[in-house]
């Protein structure tokens, strides 16, 4: 498409169906103005910001991987599809965490030593956020001693790890038994989360749980946390100091 087709296009004119399959196009074409006057009009048009997320956004993205798996898009467009989504990501993201509450928990999460995808990761912390969450997100390429760094620092409830690709996920191995082998193991709950997992390979490394997606991830998060508290208070009290 030129750019005089672009410039032809309204969107606000465009059905709800059809804007949806437009902006598909918009983030294949990295087109971040686009997405987020798109993202804007369904808000405006009383959609929730979590279809939006869905049916416009990850839906568009899932369209980017599959070009991108089969060599018809490449790394420079794919980074351009990525910077749009995050336009309509960072409209979203309030939205998303507007619940007004107390945080339940604190969560420290980050991608892997060797790894820069991050869009599922703010995903994620989106979702947390939303879901009551203080979220501490320490970015891209984390080595060990960035997450024990911020473990230290922000004393979360939970350690969430992100990784992309078969080559990094390993490394999720590294952060949990260096978290052991200093005995701070059992003090966190660790959710790992990314495209190449699973859940055998979650039981494997040693983490509580495996996340599918993000809303799975909030979902886990609640559920891990308030299981936590449960246990601990049904655990008999220890040996009275006076007697
Ligand atoms: Co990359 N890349 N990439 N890439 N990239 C993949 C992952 C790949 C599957 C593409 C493909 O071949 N089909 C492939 C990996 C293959 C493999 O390992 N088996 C791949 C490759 C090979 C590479 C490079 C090596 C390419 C190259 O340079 N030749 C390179 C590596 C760079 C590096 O990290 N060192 C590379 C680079 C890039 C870009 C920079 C261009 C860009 C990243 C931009 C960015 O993130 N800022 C990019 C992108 C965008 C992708 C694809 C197309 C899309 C990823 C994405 O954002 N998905 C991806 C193909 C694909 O996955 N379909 C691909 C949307 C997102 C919403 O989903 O990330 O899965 P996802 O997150 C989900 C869940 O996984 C889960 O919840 C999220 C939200 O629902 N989740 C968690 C994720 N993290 C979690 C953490 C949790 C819980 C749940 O913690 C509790």
């Amino acid at each position: 498409m030129s750019d005089d087709d672009y410039d032809e296009i309204d969107l606000a004119s465009l059905s709800d169906d059809e804007l949806t399959k437009q902006m598909h196009d918009d983030l294949y074409d990295g087109l971040a103005e686009e997405i987020i006057e798109g993202t804007t009009i369904l808000l405006d048009r009383g959609w929730g910001p979590e279809k939006v997320l869905a049916e416009a956004l990850v839906e568009g993205m899932r369209i980017v991987g599959i070009d991108f798996r089969d060599g018809i898009l490449f790394v420079p467009e794919v980074l351009l599809s990525a910077n749009a989504m995050k336009g309509g990501m960072a409209i979203l993201r309030p939205l998303l965490a507007e619940t007004g509450a107390e945080p339940i928990g604190k969560v420290v999460i980050g991608t892997v030593k060797g790894d820069i995808h991050d869009i599922g990761k703010n995903l994620v912390a989106m979702m947390l956020e939303g879901a009551g969450f203080e979220v501490f997100d320490i970015g891209i390429n984390s080595d060990v001693d960035k997450y024990l760094a911020a473990l230290e620092e922000h004393q979360p409830d939970i350690l969430g790890l992100s990784a992309l690709l078969t080559t990094t996920m390993p490394y999720m191995k590294v952060v949990i038994d260096t978290l052991a082998a200093k005995g701070l193991r059992e003090k966190y709950i660790v959710l790992v989360g990314g495209a190449p997992l699973n859940e055998e390979f979650s039981a494997a490394i040693g983490a509580d749980a495996y996340c599918r997606d993000a809303a799975v991830a909030a979902e886990m998060a609640k559920s891990m946390i308030l299981a936590r508290r449960n246990l601990r208070r049904a655990e008999p009290p220890g040996p009275s100091v006076a007697s």
